[in-house]
Parts: structure tokens; sequence; C-alpha cells
């Protein structure tokens, strides 16, 4: 039997802050596991280092459902997102070895392909409406079948969902969280017209996504939803905060328009009631957040039952490694429905080397076995971390907003 021999926790910063875990056996074979928590990357890497590693020391890597169930249940305390996040590392990286061990890539350990790729959305944006009707424009030019919209509210700097530049995307902006000014009437005033402007430009040959960001109640949730029907969203996401899952059956009963939660969720607990009640559409988790493939798969599985699909959460600050394991666990699940990708910069590829391809809109993973990422680490080193936070939001009277 080979054993875990060495398990060590790479914190760099290539572009942005990523964890990454990296087991080795006694064989050779080393397998990676992403560990990336946006604003709180050290809680994770700590509890890693700390309380982790220690354990997988000479534990059998083949066992990942026994290594699971060890660190979830033998922690005592459940859930959250630090352990789960750590949790996802360790099981991504052994899948990893699993599929190196077998010469296979992961997808065909998790029973092979129903799909040939996994269609994504992009995330077009602009600083007012002709600046988002011209990214958009960019995303249906590269083929992408479904993006993202999302516009700045006028008198509320700093929206989300906004990029400014070239570059991509990147909420975590600052030293010490940014602090940014929310609307709510301002934003009800301000989106549909600007969705409706893209039907109107770009028509219904594609497939349109909003993000709420958390940020309505569900009365205003369900408004909304109802004065969007007419443009045929693929999603409207995160329309309220999802604490209160029964909070949805009121979305639900004042709209059609489909509803995507769940990119922070960290288990199957925390969707449960809106997967079973059928109070979404599609699922949002991510390998990464929620406990890794052994445990993303399971909530998938539920879902499935329910006729519920899969849209997980694919951000930057989701490293290449995740994003190959979500890949392949995307083209073999039934109720598979989209994944979300955004391109990392330029520099992040001189640290992690994927081999997932884009092609017509839809990422493909390679043949490669395992994961298919290697990880330069020589390079890492040269990108040490720069705490980055997450902005917080805050209404006209001061108090604050869910960002
Ligand atoms: O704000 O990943 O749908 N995608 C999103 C993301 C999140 C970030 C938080 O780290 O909402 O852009
Ligand atoms: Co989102």
């Amino acid at each position: 039997m080979a054993t875990i021999t060495d398990a060590r926790v790479i914190v760099t910063s290539p572009g942005r802050n990523f964890v990454t875990l990296k087991i080795t056996t006694s064989d050779g074979v080393t397998g990676l596991g992403d560990a990336t928590l946006n604003g709180r990357e050290l809680a994770v890497a700590g509890y890693l280092r700390d309380h982790v590693v220690p354990l997988l020391i000479g534990r059998d890597p083949a066992r990942i459902e026994d290594t699971w169930q060890y660190l979830y249940k033998g922690a005592y305390w459940r859930r959250g997102p630090v352990t789960m996040t750590a949790i996802a590392a360790v099981d991504t990286a052994l899948w990893d070895i699993k599929g190196k061990v077998a010469g296979l890539p992961l997808y065909e350990l998790l029973g092979g392909k129903a799909r040939e790729g996994a269609m994504v959305y992009g995330h077009a944006s602009g600083g007012d409406v002709a600046e988002l009707l011209d990214d958009i424009a960019r995303f249906r030019d590269l083929g992408y079948q479904a993006i993202r919209a999302q516009a700045a509210v006028p008198g509320t700097p700093g929206s989300y969902g906004v990029r400014h530049g070239r570059g991509v995307y990147e909420p975590a902006n600052a030293s010490l969280p940014d602090e940014q000014m929310w609307s709510t009437e301002a934003y009800l005033d301000f989106a549909p017209g600007y969705l409706a402007a893209v039907r109107e430009r770009f028509g219904f040959h594609f497939h349109l996504l909003h993000d709420v960001h958390h940020r309505l109640t569900p009365t205003e949730a369900g408004r909304l939803g109802r004065r969007l029907e007419d443009l045929r969203l693929f999603w409207m996401e995160d329309p309220t905060p999802a604490e209160l899952q029964e909070s949805f059956r009121q979305i639900r009963q004042a709209t059609t328009t489909p509803i995507a939660v769940g990119e922070v969720f960290n288990s199957i607990w925390d969707c449960q009631q809106l997967i079973t009640e059928r109070l979404i559409d599609y699922i949002r988790v991510s390998v990464v957040h929620a406990g890794g493939i052994t445990h993303v798969r399971r909530i998938f599985n539920l879902a499935e039952l329910y006729q519920v699909r899969t849209g997980s959460h694919g951000a930057t600050d989701l490293s290449p490694v995740s994003m190959a394991a979500a890949v392949h666990l995307d083209v073999t699940v039934p109720n598979f429905g989209v994944q979300e990708y955004m391109e990392h910069e330029p520099v992040t590829h001189e640290v992690f080397r994927p081999t997932y391809e884009l092609r017509d809109g839809a990422l493909h993973p390679s043949t490669a076995p395992g994961l298919g990422v290697e990880m330069d680490e020589e390079a890492a080193a040269h990108f040490p971390y720069e705490p980055k936070y997450l902005p917080v939001s805050r209404r006209a009277d001061g108090s604050v907003h869910d960002w």
C-alpha cells in the first residue's frame, strides 16, 4: 500500500492570491487541491498546516471517501467555509492522485463523459449601458453561448460585477475592505432597462444571465423577477441571501424567472431545502468551497432527483486546479446546466498550467491523467501573498448591506 508521505500548503499570488495543497505519496505520485477562500486565505492555509496535514501523513491515498469522512466527522466541529475548503483541497488532491495512478483522466473515474464539453458563461460588464453592449458583442464574437450581464448602477460607484479597465474583473481589490455605496432603489430602477437593451440589440439566441449578488429582499426579488420574465433570462442569481431557505418560496410564487443560488454554500445541508422543495433551478456550489469532488457530486446527485441543474461558481478566485476539477465533474453529471468561467490573468498561468481548453463556448477536459494541471513551484515562490479583501457594501444611511 502506498502512503501519504508529504502534504504541503503553497500560498502564492500570481495576479491574485491562491492557496494550494500538494500531496505526495510513497510512490512519488503528487496531487493538487485548491484551498483558496477569497479574503480569508490564510485561515484555510493555517487550518490545513496546523490541523490537517499532520493527520494525512501515513494514510492510504486511495481511500478518498474514508479520508473525507475522517476529516469531516473527526473534527467534531462541522461545516463552515474554512473547514470545508480545507477538506475540499485534500479531496481534490486525492482524486488527482487516483487518476494519475490509474493513468486516467478524472472524468473516467467519475463514470465517463455524459457530454463532450461544459458550456460556460462569461462575464460581460460595463461602466454604462453602451460599454456593456460592446462587451456582450466581444463575448459573442469569442463564441460564448451564455453571458452574464452587469452594468454599474448610476450614482453607486464600485457596483459589484463591473470590470475596471481592460483586465479581468477582480472584486478583492484592496489591502483593507473597500467600502462601496449601495442603493436598492437605484438598482431596481436601472437593471431591467439595461437587460432589455441587451435583448433588443442581440436578440434571444444566446443565454443571458444576471447576478443580483444577495442584494434584495424576497419581496423585491419577486418583483424584479416578474419584470424580467419577457427577457427569458437563463437565471437570476442570488436574488436574496439564502440562509433563510424558505424565503425562496415567496420568490417562486411571484415569478417564473429561473433562480440560481449557492456560490457561498459549503455543504449539502445549506441547500437541502432549496433543492428538495424545488425553490431553485440551478445549484451553484463549487468543488473548492463545498467539500471537494466527493461532496459536490453528492449535492449534484441530490439535485438531479429534483430536476435542479448545476451551475458551479467559477470566478477568478477559483484557481485553475479547482476549475479543472469542476470541468471533469461537469462533463459527467446528467443534470449539468452551465459552468461559470472567468479567464485568469496570463500571469496566473506562469504558476498553474491547466490542460482544459475553451472551444465553442465550452470547456473541454484533456485526456491527461488526473486533473491535468501542473504547478510550477519555483515560479510560485516569486509571487508572495498580498492581503486582499472583498468590499463591504453600505446604504446611504451608513448601515451595512449584503455585499
Ligand atoms: O463575487 O467570487 O458569480 N460570481 C460572483 C463572484 C463573487 C466572487 C467572490 O469572491 O458573484 O464574482
Ligand atoms: Co455570483
